[in-house]
């Protein structure tokens, strides 16, 4: 193995969502470990020459370091996204935005951002406090599109949406001043 391979491949994994490459690449020096001791219970000689000793030390080291990186890599890749993505960007994208307003009649949605596919998107929202909300997409304080105002009751409309930073927001009384509103990506 080469020490570049062994970089390219630590990054490839790196960037997997799961900590499966960790336990391949475990798996690797654990079935090296066991081939090297199989192997030398069958030859008594070996290491012959001290060339061969290099390689397997060689091979051992960069097995043990590819080990190690993975595990890093992996463990710090997870804990950085959870950190730095709250929400959104890490889910993936639907064409569907759902939003609900808080049941107990909180001037609130229950999430503050939210995250389309770009395109023909629907929108559905769910309203089942007794207040009457909506949900107005704005792109730089222009609407683009907005659903019907309902009072306990759900509503759907739908958009084609291009790809940016968009609002939402009810734009029933002062309900968006309240904290009634969030930020959409579409992407
Ligand atoms: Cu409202």
């Amino acid at each position: 193995m080469h020490p570049g391979n062994v970089a390219s491949a630590a990054w490839v994994f790196a960037a997997a969502p799961s900590k499966a490459p960790f336990y391949a690449v475990g798996g690797a020096l654990a079935a090296w470990a066991v081939l090297l001791a199989a192997f030398g219970v069958a030859h008594p000689d070996f290491p012959r020459a001290a060339v061969q000793g290099r390689l397997v030390v060689l091979t051992t080291l960069l097995l043990v370091a590819a080990t190690m990186a993975v595990a890093v890599l992996t463990a710090g890749g997870e804990g950085g996204k959870a950190r730095a993505t709250p929400g959104p960007a890490a889910a993936p994208a639907s064409s569907t935005l759902a939003l609900a307003a808080d049941p107990s009649g909180g001037l609130s949605y229950d999430k503050r951002a939210a995250t389309v596919k770009a395109g023909a998107a629907t929108i559905r929202f769910v309203n089942r406090s007794p207040l009457p909300h909506n949900v107005t997409i704005a792109e730089g304080g222009k609407v683009v599109v907005a659903t019907r105002t309902v009072t306990g009751a759900t509503t759907e409309t739908t958009a084609t949406l291009a790809p940016g930073r968009y609002v939402y927001y009810c734009s029933v009384d002062a309900h968006r001043q309240a904290g009634m509103q969030g930020t959409l990506t579409v992407r």
